[in-house]
């Protein structure tokens, strides 16, 4: 047998990491009709001890706020803001932004309402902002990310969407019309957030842009982004002209 001499070694000098004492991680979700979904994404969101859920409801008619707010009551970590009228999905961010920031959030996650957006990717998108970056997106166009259920036009729409984008403002980033993402708090300080003008998927451009020019880092993370489960789709027209339009403007320091 071998005497080992009795030696202490002292563990290596490594801080375990910092874990907030209180959820300070706002994930917003603005809806419009998503009663189908919303309540059991965010009982799912809630697993995660950090987050704490903020809904931005635009009096949708099928009563997705009333419904968020009596499950608010008895849950302290939600909370909704009724706004009176569909006001469009870049305003609800908005509102939901300085919201989060008012409630002193250090992390401002943001995602869709109807299961596109899996929560399981949560930690993800926060220890990767806790650690790497300052924007962290959930990348549907990174090795290992993709979109199902997708048929060949919304297929072509979004990736040629971001073709677009990139290319004009030059944006070295594979999806920046994701809207699943986390944000540090000093990124939603700095940005002049009454200055962004985009309102639908421009916004999740707009937003990245801004990001970017302050000097922030991004970075993605791979998703595999499903259909809507259930409910209609809000996309419009008039939202992918104004997509076009503002990459444009946004190019030529309009907005
Ligand atoms: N508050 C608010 N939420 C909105 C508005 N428009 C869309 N949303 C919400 O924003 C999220 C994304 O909208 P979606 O309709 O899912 O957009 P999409 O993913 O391109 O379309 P789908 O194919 O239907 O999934 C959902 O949670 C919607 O309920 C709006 O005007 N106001
Ligand atoms: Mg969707």
């Amino acid at each position: 047998m071998i005497n080992l001499p009795q030696v202490s070694i002292p563990p290596p000098n490594l801080t375990p990491p910092r874990l907030p004492s209180a959820p300070d991680c706002v994930v917003v979700i603005p809806t419009y009709n998503e009663h189908g979904t919303i309540l059991d994404l965010i009982a799912q969101v809630l697993e995660y001890p950090r987050c704490r859920v903020l809904v931005v409801d635009d009096n949708s008619p099928d009563g997705t706020g009333q419904l968020v707010a009596d499950y608010a009551r008895r849950e302290a970590r939600v909370a909704v803001l009724q706004r009176p009228r569909k006001l469009g999905l870049g305003t609800a961010y908005l509102d939901g932004f300085r919201w989060a920031l008012a409630h002193n959030a250090n992390l401002i996650c943001e995602m869709d309402a109807d299961f596109s957006h899996d929560p399981a990717y949560l930690p993800y998108l926060i220890d990767n902002a806790d650690l790497c970056y300052d924007v962290v997106i959930g990348s549907r166009y990174v090795r290992g990310g993709a979109t199902s259920d997708w048929g060949m036009l919304r297929q072509f729409i979004s990736r040629g969407g971001n073709a677009y984008a990139n290319t004009i403002l030059r944006l070295p980033i594979h999806d920046s019309t994701s809207g699943f993402r986390c944000y540090r708090r000093e990124v939603l300080e700095r940005i002049d957030l009454a200055a962004v003008r985009s309102n639908g998927y421009a916004f999740q451009i707009e937003m990245i842009y801004r990001a970017r020019r302050a000097g922030f880092h991004i970075g993605e993370i791979p998703i595999i982004f499903p259909d809507r489960r259930v409910g209609n789709s809000k996309m419009s027209r008039q939202i992918v002209i104004e997509a076009m339009i503002n990459v444009w403007r946004l190019r030529f320091g309009l907005i």
